[in-house]
């Protein structure tokens, strides 16, 4: 079997990758100009998702069993400074993915991957949230990656492409960007530790409740609905548990050791939140068979080891 991972140099893809060589596929994994890609036992590839030619020619390049669509700009706090290139990346980039498919009479399967902020702001009697619930998008990312599982999915029946939508929920382990809450705070409070800055640990919403899944649980989803998804059908990938931002951040202080002060940050607020986003993972079990295997205090614990090691 023979894997093309597109958008494989962020933090999803370099897990989906090892994932996959463990699996025994044979991988291609495209990355940005800029970006470095330590390529040990695969193959890799430069692609701008925006270059429809060179989408096209790397399908015509060869015979891929199954792609995965990661490329995007994956983080709401851009999708408000940056909606012009969030609508560009992540709706006509993987449009230019659904057009090439098409052209090229591309006869694999493909998994897109949106997200479980598609929902958005979602009415109490609603969760945990299954995959038909109407779609009330509360950022800019959330409705791009809305459009994508819409594009995607009109794709599937019009041209008879096998291509699986994905909502994955919050994701979260060792390496994530500090863009995203459970890694800043790790990053937070590993500086704090480490004496490079006061202990003072600087936080936006905390009542906000999300379903947390580990990134390592997450790509063995992926894996499997490469292999078992139904075309032109949506699954949710998540923990199946929504939990408050506070909770997380007591147990990341907690597992960590240590002593600091919490203060909120104007900052880090974000101009509309969702309160709850707990996703129904009933579907994507009976289909596939997939369960979450890691526990929080893991995913947390790894994640604190992650920034100890980068500040030795
Ligand atoms: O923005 P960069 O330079 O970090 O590159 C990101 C890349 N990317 C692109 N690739 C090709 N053509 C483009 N025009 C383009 N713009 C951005 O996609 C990055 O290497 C990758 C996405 O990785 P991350 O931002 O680390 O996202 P993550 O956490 O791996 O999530 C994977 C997927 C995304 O579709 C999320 O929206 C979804 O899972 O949750």
């Amino acid at each position: 079997m023979k894997a093309l991972i597109i958008g494989g140099a962020g933090f999803v893809g370099k897990y989906l990758t090892r994932r996959l060589l463990e699996d025994k596929y044979e991988v291609v994994v495209t990355k940005m100009e800029n970006e470095a890609i330590d390529a040990e036992g695969f193959e890799v590839a430069d692609l701008d998702i925006l270059d429809y030619l060179s989408v096209k020619a790397l399908l015509e390049s060869g015979t891929f069993s199954c792609i995965f669509h990661l490329a995007a700009q994956s983080s709401v706090a851009l999708s408000w400074k940056n909606p012009q290139l969030t609508v560009d990346v992540n709706i006509k980039g993987a449009l230019n993915v659904l057009d090439a498919m098409r052209e090229t009479e591309y006869k694999g399967k493909a998994v897109l991957i949106g997200s479980g902020e598609e929902y958005g702001t979602i009415d109490v009697r609603e969760v945990p949230i299954a995959e038909k619930t109407v779609l009330r998008p509360g950022n800019i990312y959330a409705a791009t990656k809305g459009c994508q599982n819409m594009l995607g999915t009109i794709y599937a029946k019009a041209y008879g492409l096998d291509i699986v939508l994905v909502r994955a929920f919050n994701h979260i382990g060792p390496g994530q960007s500090e863009v995203f809450v459970v890694s800043d705070f790790c990053k937070q409070i590993v500086e704090i530790e480490k004496g490079l800055r006061e202990p003072i640990l600087r936080v936006g919403n905390l009542e906000a409740k999300r379903d947390f899944t580990d990134v390592r649980d997450v790509v063995r989803a992926y894996e499997y609905l490469g292999r078992m998804g139904k075309a032109g059908e949506t699954y949710n990938v998540g923990s199946g548990k929504a939990i408050s931002i506070r909770e997380i951040l007591d147990a990341i202080i907690r597992l960590s050791g240590a002593d600091v002060e919490v203060v909120v940050d104007e900052n880090k607020l974000r101009p509309v939140d969702v309160p709850v986003i707990e996703a129904d993972i009933g579907k994507i079990s009976s289909m596939t068979g997939w369960k979450p295997e890691y526990d929080l205090e893991t995913t947390i614990t790894d994640t604190i080891k992650y920034w100890r090691k980068l500040y030795e």
